[in-house]
């Protein structure tokens, strides 16, 4: 079995490693356990120190230089087999200098493995091992480990959750009003990551919506503001342009379509399309022969444009000789007409919606008892005869 002596650079002189590292290599021998109990040795000791720390900004193109372990950690040059153990497929080492390089996979600080988790604004970090055999004095070979900082590039644009936004503001809506606008990500770390956000309106949008971006732990949180009074009856949706930037250099940016939608409010009453109502009906009518039918309308939506109706201040005998169908407004006969009785219905009809607080409005009807001349004969004229209505 190849047994391995562990160098730490930088803080500790290589004399005192060689001497531990001779007293362990027997119990290295045995089972890898060994050489995970020579790490805890080394840390008790306070032996392991920072190890070697290379810089490099992520996505450099493959056999891009790292650092050359030989050179820059005073290493031997010649005679030695330099071998990567840890930091494949990123990384590769050349075998006689040390030289560590980039590879042909990408080494992509926003996803690598390890920095995918990392707390927010904290480096992201590639660790590495290279293990460093003499090849002239046949030595146990040694390993080197260290640290590789992956700093962020600006390869990553803000984006919206979906390409159109759409928020729901309510009609009469208070000037000054916020919204929430969803927010744009970008993976990048910190100045790379989103920096603010534009609001583009046409004319007809302009005057009635504004921007505010507020910061909460140096996230910005974009806000729509209502500027205008909003009419849904009017106009119920505005489309308009959202735009996410970035603080990198050069910007990135993107934009999605940000909808406004106007929701409903119960603001307009039912609206009878007549003042009044005139109708006429034969006397003796059967129960159920239709007189008259009442029509209002409610520019609202949904329930709070629903039109109930319902006979108003209809004195006796008015609710036994008719009645209203409470959706379509027709008036029915309900019971016996009988024009010497009565010959004139006067009623009101209310229009009610059924928004959560309803509105209504009523118009007034006159319904007259026509004739049938069921009382014969009517007239007597002396020399013609008797005369009976046409
Ligand atoms: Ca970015
Ligand atoms: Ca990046
Ligand atoms: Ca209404
Ligand atoms: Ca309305």
């Amino acid at each position: 079995m190849r047994t391995l002596e562990r160098t730490e650079r930088q803080s500790h002189p290589k004399k005192s490693l060689a001497k531990v590292g001779n007293l362990v290599t027997d119990f290295m021998e045995l089972c890898l356990g060994a050489v995970l109990l020579w790490v805890l040795v080394l840390d008790c000791c306070g032996w392991v120190e920072a190890g070697i720390l290379y810089r490099v900004q992520e996505e450099q193109p493959p056999s891009t230089l790292i650092g050359s372990l030989a050179s820059d950690q005073g290493l031997p040059d010649s005679g030695h087999l330099y071998k990567l153990e840890v930091g494949a497929p990123y990384l590769r080492v050349d075998g006689k200098t040390g030289d560590i390089f980039t590879t042909e996979i990408p080494m992509d600080r926003e996803t690598l493995r390890d920095c995918r988790s990392m707390v927010r604004g904290k480096p992201c970090f590639l660790e590495f091992e290279v293990s460093v055999t003499d090849l002239i004095h046949n030595q146990s070979p040694r390993l080197i480990e260290g640290r590789i900082e992956v700093q962020d590039i600006n390869d990553n644009t803000p984006q919206f959750p979906s390409p159109v936004l759409t928020i729901s503001v309510p009609e009469n809506t208070h000037l000054g009003a916020l919204f929430s606008i969803p927010l744009a990500t970008d993976r990048d770390s910190e100045r790379n990551r989103v920096a603010d956000y534009a609001l583009i309106a046409g004319p007809d949008a302009a005057t009635l919506f504004g921007l505010q971006v507020a910061e909460d732990r140096g996230e910005k949180l974009p806000q729509l503001i209502v500027l205008g009074s909003l009419d849904r009856e009017l106009k119920d949706s505005y489309d308009l342009t959202i735009k996410a930037v970035d603080g990198g250099n050069p910007q990135r940016y993107s934009s999605a379509l940000l909808r406004v939608v106007v929701a409903d409010a119960n603001d307009n009453a039912p609206k009878f399309e007549k003042a009044t109502y005139e109708a006429e009906v034969s006397e003796n009518s059967p129960v159920g022969h239709s007189v008259l039918q009442v029509k209002a309308n409610d520019s609202d939506m949904g329930p709070n444009g629903e039109i109930e109706y319902t006979l108003h201040q209809a004195l006796d005998p008015v609710p036994k000789l008719l009645r209203i169908d409470r959706s379509t407004g027709i008036i029915y006969v309900k019971g016996p007409l009988d024009r010497e009785e009565i010959s004139d219905l006067t009623f009101y009809v209310v229009a009610r919606d059924k928004g959560p607080q309803p509105k209504s409005s009523k118009t007034f009807v006159t319904i007259q008892v026509t004739d049938q001349n069921d009382n014969s004969p009517a007239v007597e004229i002396r020399g013609i005869g008797l005369v009976t209505p046409q």
